[in-house]
């Protein structure tokens, strides 16, 4: 009997009242073949399925599981505050206290909106930016992944590069001819549109660290020379730190990288794993939103208390005690050396891209510096690998599009079982390959 029975079944179940039977593609396996494995519940660094297989998380619910799943203090937090409703459609003091201490962890934060999704926040602030400057056009780049909104389905990384989805039906022209796209840390290339497209660019929208075409690294320079192009052509710059917003450091990627942007998108980390979005930054740009300014956006889940006691506890966490970044770097650097090791032995040609707790593993012998490169890595190996990991009690991101988000609850050991796993994967893959 497999080990995924369980699973199988509420597969078979769930195609028949939801679409690919998941509820965002890339939980439906279709890169890496095979069925979904439907997850039960989880604890710390494991989660554990439908048929009682534990498995090492290295996805973290797509980054907020920062100090491990059901932690403590949230858990409590949001049982204390279930009892006092679940929504008032109203405002109340903790998205007072929220916003106030996403001010003190990221200082060029002058206001800020809660809504509840990083597609949301994306979204609204690419609303708000070509409502202040007037102006209809934005750049984004190949691979960046800004959440399902129309204008931002074009190249975008994430689920439609694991299915290979080049156009998206429904997304009329008119919306489309106004995204301009670029290959992540080309600088001509955006020197280029903005002298092509003078007076008419709103917005430049990017993923500092990207996440969503595996892990990719900023070129030295290159956002610096983006913040320069921003201010000396009144475009503004919209940092997406859905992924990077408090993973990366308690000031996210513009204080670990020292570069502010204009506006700044946060996603599921804000929430501790509820579903919560915002986007916030300079007064002079953010006033134009509604009730202050005519750029509407408006939400009743909008603050929803459960979700912002949620953020609010584990952000308290995470800006009392920086060390919890220094363990999650060292804990990530220490699977990658892991890995490398294991891979030069077996003479497999890789690179590993790493920043901070985001890292992905890519089969090739060149550099991954955007969507271009990452695609012609060996993407075969990576499913391969997937299963042979699942099978074997690690849980991967189920694309090799995907970054890698290590929590703080992972130990050494499992760390060590991780990388064990490599060597076993290309020891049995080695034999079967010269027979
Ligand atoms: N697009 C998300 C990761 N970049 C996956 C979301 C999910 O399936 O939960």
């Amino acid at each position: 009997m497999s080990m995924y029975q369980n699973s199988k079944q509420l597969f078979e179940r769930a195609q028949q009242s939801i679409p690919g039977g998941v509820n965002s593609p890339v939980r439906a396996f279709k890169s890496v073949g095979g069925t979904p494995v439907f997850m039960k519940s989880a604890k710390g660094a494991y989660l554990y399925d439908a048929d009682g297989n534990q498995y090492i998380d290295y996805i973290a619910s797509w980054g907020p599981m920062i100090l491990g799943h059901a932690y403590e203090p949230v858990v409590k937090a949001i049982q204390e505050k279930v009892t006092y409703s679940t929504s008032f459609g109203a405002p109340t003091e903790l998205e007072i206290k929220m916003a106030e201490l996403i001010k003190t962890m990221v200082p060029n934060v002058d206001l800020i909106r809660m809504v509840s999704s990083g597609t949301e926040a994306c979204m609204s602030a690419l609303r708000l930016a070509r409502g202040y400057t007037g102006r209809n056009k934005f750049i984004k780049f190949d691979g960046c992944y800004h959440g399902h909104a129309d204008a931002f389905l074009v190249k975008a990384g994430s689920g439609m590069a694991t299915l290979n989805i080049q156009t998206v039906p429904g997304v009329t022209g008119g919306v489309s001819n106004d995204t301009l796209t670029c290959a992540y840390n080309d600088l001509p290339a955006v020197e280029q549109l903005v002298n092509q497209y003078k007076g008419e660019i709103a917005a430049i929208i990017i993923e500092p660290v990207v996440g969503n075409m595996g892990c990719i690294l900023p070129a030295p320079g290159f956002l610096e020379r983006l913040r320069k192009i921003c201010d000396e052509e009144g475009i503004v710059f919209i940092f997406d730190e859905v992924m990077t917003g408090f993973r990366l450091a308690a000031g996210g990627a513009q204080a670990k990288l020292n570069i502010n942007a204009d506006l700044i998108t946060y996603g599921k980390v804000i929430g501790g794993g509820l579903p919560v979005g915002a986007f916030g930054g300079k007064k002079e740009i953010m006033q134009h939103i509604a009730p202050l300014g005519n750029v509407y956006q408006a939400g009743t889940l909008s603050g929803n208390p459960i979700a912002m006691i949620a953020g609010y506890t584990l952000l308290n966490e995470l800006k009392n005690n920086p060390a919890i970044y220094e363990e999650l770097d060292a804990k990530t650097k220490y699977l990658g050396d892991g890995i490398a090791a294991i891979l030069l032995q077996h003479k497999i040609p890789n690179r590993i891209n790493r920043f901070g707790s985001m890292i992905s593993v890519h089969f090739c012998d060149h550099d991954i510096i955007d969507f271009e490169s990452a695609s012609r890595a060996n993407i075969l190996l990576f499913n391969q690998l997937f299963h042979f990991m699942l099978d074997n009690g690690v849980y991967l991101p189920p694309s090799a599009y995907e970054s890698w988000f290590l929590n703080n609850a992972l130990t050494y050991a499992d760390l060590d079982k991780t990388i064990e796993l490599f060597n076993g994967f290309f020891h049995t893959k080695g034999a079967k390959d010269t027979k």
